[in-house]
């Protein structure tokens, strides 16, 4: 079995490459749900979504969230009145949300709810939330740049501010009293490779490994995971994985990211940009491999997927 520690975007286009090289149903992901957020009395939970609607070829290419095809009537309908409009929910994708938020109210846990989700969507692989107890990524953020901070939640921090924001610290709220989700340990501790996606490493696999049990379980396989590198050159792709690192005290740039999954991966891949980091990675203790990791559609994934596979 092959098992992914998967945030979103990144990973999901990851997943997408290695479905395309390995069957579905010797794959799992484990995916974060730190960034899951109420609103209109509904559950979202979106990177778990980000990961469906991708597999399904169903993501809305523009915006990497979201549904393809989507209409924002209800959108549209709740600034008539006034209501909460920062965080768009598309028309299609409010079936997904309804649908989550009904069976949680059944006593459903949340791993149930994915398995039927990602059946929905006839997608083959194992979908595991990293946990089916309450997690939430908090952001202690200096508005004002003047040394008086505020906590918010993290759509307050990534959307409604768009991540233009100084990051003082982060919390994975929940993080202590969380188990790991049905069949999360078995699938870190049967995997005979484990995969740390290209995901934000600080508020994508960072609550991942805050759930009790998870970090070891990963350490336990370290031999035979490979990390591949969300940073290239120094930057995010998407979203503000570099200042967070910058702002957290961490190097944004591949030798931060080794530093970061020292104890986790024995194997990090980065891309060509960096070829001439390969010596300072592996002088952090893991070995390094430079390919092309920028995943801009399914033939680049579907490389990378070989190459992570393969290292
Ligand atoms: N990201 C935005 O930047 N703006 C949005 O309005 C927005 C809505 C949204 C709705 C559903 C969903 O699953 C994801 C959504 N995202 C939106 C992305 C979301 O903030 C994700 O948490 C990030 O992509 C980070 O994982």
């Amino acid at each position: 079995m092959i098992t992914v520690l998967a945030g979103g975007v990144g990973a999901a286009r990851l997943l997408r490459g290695i479905l395309a090289v390995h069957p579905a149903e010797d794959v799992t992901a484990v995916v974060n749900t730190a960034d899951d957020v109420e609103l209109h009395g509904l559950h979202v939970s979106p990177d778990l979504d980000t990961v469906t609607y991708t597999l399904a070829g169903a993501i809305n290419p523009e915006t990497g969230w979201g549904l393809v095809d989507e209409t924002w009537q209800a959108m549209d309908t709740l600034r008539r009145y006034g209501g909460i409009t920062w965080f768009n929910l598309g028309d299609r994708d409010l079936g997904t949300h309804l649908y989550r938020t009904q069976r949680l109210s059944e006593g459903a846990p949340l791993s149930e709810v994915t398995a039927e989700i990602v059946r929905g969507w006839e997608l083959g692989l194992t979908v595991l939330p990293v946990t089916d107890d309450r997690l939430r990524t908090m952001v202690t953020i200096d508005e004002q740049g003047d040394g008086d901070v505020v906590e918010i939640g993290f759509q307050e921090y990534f959307v409604q501010r768009r991540h233009d924001v100084e990051v003082r610290s982060v919390r994975f709220d929940g993080a202590d009293a969380a188990l790991p989700g049905p069949g999360v340990l078995d699938a870190l501790a049967g995997a005979e490779r484990v995969i740390i996606a290209p995901s934000n490493p600080i508020i994508s696999i960072g609550p991942l490994l805050a759930v009790p049990g998870l970090r070891e379980a990963v350490e336990a396989r370290r031999s035979d995971t490979v990390a591949v590198s969300p940073i290239i050159a120094g930057a995010a792709l998407k979203g503000p994985a570099d200042r967070l690192l910058r702002e957290l005290g961490h190097e944004s740039s591949v030798v931060g990211v080794a530093r970061l999954y020292r104890d986790l991966a024995a194997t990090l891949v980065i891309d060509d940009a960096d070829a001439d980091l390969a010596p300072a990675v592996e002088a952090e203790g893991l070995r390094c491999v430079v390919a092309p990791t920028i995943m801009s559609g399914p033939d680049e994934a579907a490389a990378l997927a070989r190459t992570v596979l393969a290292a």
